[in-house]
């Protein structure tokens, strides 16, 4: 699967981020039709040690079961031990050279909030850029300055074709100004894992998607 494909529509999520167990979370999402996700075990309470090996290859066999791509948050260690697709990294999480180094050709995904962290990430060797944060969020503590999908449009205008996904406080009704903006996809938290019913909101995601798409 390409990058850009796979990108569309990115779930991302630990167990902090469930009211339920995340391997039912991830089931339904991947019914509902997501197209890539990322293991990020973060915050109060998140699992350690065997448990978050554990549940890593739990929703690595769904993922991969279903021909999803399958990438960690930030532990390289992990996603080499477990043997996932790719790495996401942010800014804080070390030298993305030195990454690249240890994940040899796996997928490795950059944080950016910026034309010049974009261009750094390219320069460095990222197979795609998150942008965030898109919209307000109560997901993430420690975001920068939300300065929403113009951003996006920026980092294309600069040159930088690489895939493109948005993440930050995204849902159903503001997905498409990401879209229009010049992203190859969306990465949500809490509108797929939070949601009731997870298996629609992803549906209702691809549905909006299909429609952005013949408007970009
Ligand atoms: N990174 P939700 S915002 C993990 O701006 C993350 O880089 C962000 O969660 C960034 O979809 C964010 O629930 C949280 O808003 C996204």
């Amino acid at each position: 699967m390409n990058v850009n494909e796979a990108l569309k529509l990115y779930l991302v999520m630990g167990s902090t981020n469930c009211p339920r167990p995340a391997t039912d979370i991830v089931k339904e999402a991947i019914e509902g039709g997501i197209t890539l996700f990322q293991y990020r075990e973060k915050g109060e309470g998140c699992l350690k040690g065997d448990a978050r090996h554990a549940l890593a290859t739990d929703l690595m066999n769904l993922c991969h079961g279903a021909g999803i791509p399958f990438i960690v948050n930030d532990d390289v260690q992990l996603a080499l031990d477990v043997d996932a697709d790719g790495v996401h990294i942010g800014q804080d999480d070390g030298s993305i050279e030195e990454v690249r180094r240890r994940i040899g050709s796996k997928w490795l995904g950059v944080s950016t909030h910026n034309v010049e962290e974009a261009r750094l990430a390219v320069q460095a060797g990222a197979d795609y850029i998150g942008v965030g944060p898109m919209f307000m969020t109560k997901t993430k503590a420690d975001i920068q300055e939300v300065q929403g999908p113009s951003v996006i449009r920026m980092i294309r205008d600069y040159g930088i074709d690489i895939p493109i996904v948005g993440i930050g406080g995204i849902d159903v009704s503001n997905m498409h100004e990401v879209m229009v903006a010049g992203a190859d996809g969306v990465a949500v938290i809490s509108a797929i894992s939070q949601a009731e019913n997870p298996r629609a909101s992803a549906h209702a995601f691809k549905t909006r998607l299909r429609s952005s798409k013949q408007t970009c």
